[in-house]
């Protein structure tokens, strides 16, 4: 069986992961170009100064593309390359690298997915309290504003968010992402609360220009894969996706239901009231600004099953269980029941905005990148999402992370997730094996999938 009619193949990246320029044409400095220079804080040294050089480069981008034959692009904006102090003066020159970018994809018929925040937030506004600041949901509001003016013509899907869990939790919380900050829980949540609030506003600036838009964040969370298909693993994998019972930003529902549903997770709040900024009730109705589409990056899940009264339990993984490059496990059936929950519980079509691995890679002696490992994991995971179109999800698109190698925060350049494998040292681009596998797949929509 293939896919849905009308189903999205595409890859995906971001600014400070692919872009380099970091000074070009008065761009203004990020969190990121910050924390990279800091000694000690990225994996040998490396940084997004250069990084895939895609800003001197992306039309010989935009026409790899072309040759997997991506539906669709989804691409992330610098904000301080737009406004360089993060609110005020707009830096032309920054903002039409994205007008000729766009123009460039629609001209080979590529549709544009555009991510307003992928974690470079602008130093200037960090130097303000960042995301701390209360004001922070009107300063992106502000940048959305000068973003949809400009491209708004031309862009329907929008994520306003890339991964909130992952920046408050790591780049606040954890400090091994930028800003590199360890702050505490109450500031964790505070964090969250603001951004939800800067989705709320610029969903809003974003549905005033262009009614049609399609909106959503790229999320990701903990999931539960069910260990058995017996109801009460099922029911526990359920619960271990959505029961916010420990204080953390780590619960995809954390973040989509005061979006979707106008509310907190009521076993969360119960967990983390007392430190929640006073007054967050009054600001629900500015987050509650519900998708079009769930955005959703999914690498593994947590298998599941239903311990002492039925409550989750996380089983281990056996030894010697798949893991990549990066040591992640390898879960394909998380493709299947994370749709599964995600769509029973908010009914929006899934879009997977990331899915991949990091592989060790390298070109071969036949001038060749060959990365089985990446296309059997793509055939696992594709299939799984097949699997729940089959059990009633809608699905409505798949973006590979990432279309090239690139910047992987703090592990730099020794991870390897493109499908178009990238040497740092002459900017040579080679196709790695899985694209012409993926090329395949996308003419076929999904058919010349192996079955199983
Ligand atoms: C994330 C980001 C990407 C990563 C990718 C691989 O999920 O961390 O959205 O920027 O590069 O996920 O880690």
């Amino acid at each position: 069986m293939s896919f849905p009619e009308g189903f999205v193949w595409g890859a995906a990246a971001a600014s400070y992961q692919i872009e380099g320029g970091f000074d070009a044409d008065g761009r203004g400095l990020s969190v990121w170009d910050m924390f990279a220079h800091r000694p000690g804080a990225i994996h040998n040294g490396d940084s997004g100064d250069v990084a895939c050089d895609h800003y001197h480069r992306y039309k010989e981008d935009v026409q790899l593309m072309r040759q997997i034959g991506l539906h669709a692009y989804r691409l992330s904006l610098s904000w301080s390359r737009v406004l360089p102090h993060g609110v005020g003066p707009i830096n032309e020159a920054g903002l039409e690298f994205y007008d000729r970018l766009i123009d460039e994809l629609l001209a080979n018929n590529i549709q544009p997915y555009v991510t307003l925040y992928h974690w470079d937030f602008p130093l200037d506004l960090y130097y303000r309290g960042g995301w701390l600041n209360r004001d922070s949901s009107d300063w992106f509001a502000e940048y959305a504003q000068v973003i949809v003016r400009a491209l708004g013509d031309r862009v329907r899907y929008w994520m306003t968010m890339n991964e909130p869990s992952v920046f408050t939790g790591l780049g606040h919380l954890g400090g091994i992402h930028a800003p590199g900050d360890r702050l505490g829980a109450p500031e964790g949540f505070r964090i969250a609360h603001h951004v939800l609030m800067a989705h709320g506003k610029a969903s809003q600036v974003i549905r005033a220009h262009r009614s049609d838009a399609q909106i959503s964040m790229a999320a990701n969370g903990q999931l539960g894969i069910p260990v058995s298909s017996s109801a009460a693993d099922i029911e526990a994998a359920r619960q271990w996706t959505f029961n916010c019972v420990e204080p953390s930003v780590w619960y995809t529902n954390w973040w989509t239901d005061p979006v979707m549903h106008g509310i907190y997770p009521i076993e969360g709040i119960k967990a983390v009231e007392s430190i929640m900024p006073a007054g967050f009730e009054k600001d629900l109705p500015t987050i509650h600004q519900p998708y079009d589409y769930f955005g959703l990056n999914v690498y593994w899940g947590d298998y599941v099953r239903a311990g002492k009264e039925g409550q989750p339990e996380r089983i281990p993984s056996p030894p010697g269980s798949p893991i990549t490059a990066f040591h992640w496990p390898v879960t394909p059936e998380v493709l299947q029941w994370g749709p599964r929950f995600l769509y029973e519980r908010y009914k929006l079509p899934i879009v997977i905005t990331e899915n991949g691995l990091s592989n060790s890679d390298w070109v071969s002696l036949d001038g060749a990148v060959h990365d089985p490992q990446r296309i059997d994991h793509m055939s696992r995971y594709l299939g799984n999402f097949r699997k729940a179109s089959e059990s009633g999800v809608k699905i409505a698109g798949y973006f590979h992370w990432s279309i090239m190698d690139n910047f992987e925060w703090a592990e730099g350049m020794k991870h390897r997730f493109g499908l178009v494998h990238v040497d740092y040292t002459t900017q040579k681009r080679t196709l790695k094996d899985s694209a012409y596998f993926y090329r395949d797949v996308i003419a076929s929509n999904g058919a010349s999938l192996p079955n199983f």
